[in-house]
């Protein structure tokens, strides 16, 4: 049994058990309860504030944890890098009032600046040789600057808005994050399987995503103009039918260009396409 630390509610939440629930580990949400066991695989949800998660997962409390990188890096905690999720995605930025005009990363000398990321700011402020003042705050860092508390912030962005709405322009990207997987350094061989198992069912996931199954009617001599249509993963599955003369062919495609590969092989004499949804590729 392994101990997964898990947002309790906030952004990370929703999507952190439903990767749980994609790769079929059935866990109940966290209602009040710290800690929930599923009862299908030999995994345990412990729910907590995210800036807490480095933390168990470092000092071992959980093993595992699903966690903003963002919080990961600022924490300053030895912990494994298990794997990116693709989900709780957004840049940390630094973002003046919108009437200032910005000449690049000098504009912070002798400023100050607003945020609940100092660790990660100041590591830019050193790298870019700035001589600002840092102000910790937790919670509404965009409204100091038109409070008085400072002349700029750094802070978690993603669509954008609630800079705009505060007066706000963003003018120095960061720090990219997303939601990942994190390890405790010293987990034992047992919970490494598990990580495993997670991992093999996380990449199976992933590998699905974007991606359609295709199958059509063919005349079987169209049959090598559709094959360099379609690389499949190893070679498409070509299946005889009743009517002489043609092939029911089955493959994957990538869903951007699926409208382009349906195009070329109707023009090939393809018929009756069907396309379908992909859940997991094991590869
Ligand atoms: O209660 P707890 O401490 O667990 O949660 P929290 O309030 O500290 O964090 P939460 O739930 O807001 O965010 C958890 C994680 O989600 C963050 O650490 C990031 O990794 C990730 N994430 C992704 C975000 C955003 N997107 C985001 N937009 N975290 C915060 N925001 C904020 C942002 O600061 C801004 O104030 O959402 C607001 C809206 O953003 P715009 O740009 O879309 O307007
Ligand atoms: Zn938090």
């Amino acid at each position: 049994m392994i101990r997964v630390a898990i947002q309790s509610k906030g952004r990370l939440n929703e999507e952190s058990l439903a990767l749980l629930k994609s790769i079929g580990i059935n866990i109940d949400e966290p209602k009040r309860k710290l800690v929930s066991r599923s009862n299908n695989f030999p995994i345990e949800a412990l729910y907590l504030r995210d800036d807490d998660i480095p933390q168990v997962v470092s000092s071992g409390t959980a093993t595992l944890g699903i966690v903003g990188l963002n919080e990961v890096v600022e924490k300053e905690l030895d912990v494994e890098m298990v794997a990116r999720l693709g989900f709780g995605g957004c840049r940390i930025s630094l973002a003046i009032p919108k009437s200032e005009d910005y000449d690049g990363p000098q504009w912070f000398n002798g400023r100050k600046i607003a945020t609940s990321y100092p660790v990660i700011l100041r590591r830019w402020l050193n790298e870019n040789g700035i001589n600002a003042e840092v102000e910790v705050i937790t919670g509404s860092v965009e409204i100091a600057p038109a409070a008085g508390i400072a002349d700029g912030i750094f802070d978690i962005v993603s669509s954008g808005s609630t800079l705009v709405s505060n007066g706000l322009k963003e003018v120095e990207v960061v720090f990219e994050s997303e939601a990942v997987l994190i390890g405790n350094r010293n987990m034992d061989a047992d919970s490494r399987k598990i990580l495993d198992e997670i991992l093999f069912r996380i990449n199976s996931e992933k590998e699905s995503r974007g991606k359609k199954y295709i199958l059509m009617n063919l005349p079987e001599a169209s049959l090598d103009k559709a094959i360099e249509i379609l690389p499949a993963m190893r070679s498409p599955t070509v299946m005889p039918l009743a009517s002489k003369g043609w092939c029911s062919l089955h493959s994957v495609v990538n869903e951007s260009d699926l409208w382009d590969k349906v195009r070329a092989l109707k023009a090939i004499g393809a018929e009756g396409i069907l396309v379908v949804d992909l859940d997991k590729i094991i590869l």
